[in-house]
């Protein structure tokens, strides 16, 4: 049994990148390790959000992932802000970590863009509090969609520093586990620009809680190029929003490139775009309709929130409080 930790942010309603890249794996990983998942609402916070809707945001955003199938009486779901061990390893980490590592980013340089002056201080130490999240779990599993895999290397050099300072193996190695056909969907306005839920454009992305209508008229405004699709993978080269819808459809119906073009290759985009309606439509209409049905009950969505941080602090707090010992603090 593995313990395995991943986390995701209340920054507005989880879209299909989510779905794929990350959550779809979360719910398979449960049936042979020890699972702790984490609404991530001090991450965040990074950039702004909404006081009214932050609190919404994650109630919402944990309802969703018990509706894609995790399940949390038998694993651990909680939000992150209810368990300080989080900020108190983070700090320690801030400590440890260089500042020459976190300048090599790239996903700070994404989100700060042009605005580099402008951004929270919190957007750049950001990877610590995510090595935080996993070390303080000594978890050593993290299902991440690619996008992460930096932020996840990051950690293991802040463990490893930190081990090497202080003299012990404390805090383990861990693995990213960047699993599936769709380890980064695209946006579906631009093949070159991630899918994310905090994108402006409506259009590009497909939300969980979206209705059939919706998920049509998205998939059939999305972006392509005018030639059918190819019969083979090689055939994708160079058309990354044919390659993203491609990717998207080999994923839902549990198939490789090779296998989608195999079935679909020839066709014309308007009748392929049908075809991936269907298959979203059947895979999500079933998760939005269980994340409107719990949500009926905001309190019960609460109560699993309560319990499972009760259960998370009961681990990392004193996995925390030895770093904080091996590191010197007064503990009276
Ligand atoms: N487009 C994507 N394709 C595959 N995986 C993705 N993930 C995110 N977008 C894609 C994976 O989803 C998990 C949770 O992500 P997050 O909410 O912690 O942060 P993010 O990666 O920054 O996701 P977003 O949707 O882009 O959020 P915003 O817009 O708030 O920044 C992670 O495992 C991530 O890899």
């Amino acid at each position: 049994m593995q313990r395995i930790f991943s986390g995701i942010q209340p920054s507005g309603v989880p879209q299909l990148g989510n779905y794929l890249g990350a959550l779809r794996n979360w719910v398979a990983l449960q049936a042979d390790n020890e699972c702790i998942y984490c609404v991530v609402d001090l991450h965040a916070i990074t950039v702004w959000q909404e006081p009214a809707q932050l609190a919404n945001q994650t109630r919402e955003l944990a309802a969703s992932l018990i509706a894609c199938g995790i399940d949390p009486k038998r694993h651990i779901l909680f939000h992150q802000s209810a368990v300080p061990a989080h900020a108190r390893l983070a700090w320690i980490f801030n400590c440890v970590a260089r500042l020459g590592w976190l300048n090599r980013m790239t996903q700070f340089k994404d989100k700060a863009g042009k605005d580099r002056e402008n951004v929270s201080a919190g957007l750049y130490v950001y990877p610590n509090l995510m090595a935080a999240d996993i070390h303080a779990y000594h978890a050593t599993h993290v299902p991440v969609g690619d996008d992460q895999k930096q932020h996840l290397e990051l950690a293991n050099d802040i463990a490893q520093k930190f081990n090497h300072d202080y003299g012990v193996e404390f805090f383990p190695r861990i693995e990213p586990l960047i699993l599936g056909v769709a380890t980064r969907v695209m946006s579906l306005r631009d093949g070159t620009k991630k899918m994310s839920k905090s994108d402006p454009s409506e259009q590009s992305r497909i939300n969980l809680t979206d209705d059939a209508d919706t998920i049509a008229q998205k998939i059939r405004r999305a972006k392509t190029d005018p030639e059918p699709l190819p019969s083979e993978v090689a055939g994708l080269e160079g058309r990354p929003e044919a390659r993203n819808l491609v990717g998207i459809y080999a994923a839902l119906a549990d198939t490789d490139l090779d296998g989608a073009l195999r079935e679909h290759g020839g066709k014309g985009f308007g009748a392929f775009k049908e075809v991936l309606s269907e298959l979203l439509v059947a895979k999500l209409a079933p998760i939005a309709s269980e994340t409107r049905r719990l949500l009926a009950d905001p309190g019960s969505v609460d109560a699993v929130l309560r319990d499972g941080a009760a259960r998370a602090a009961a681990i990392a707090d004193p996995i925390v409080a030895e770093a904080e010992r091996l590191v010197g603090f007064l503990k009276a």
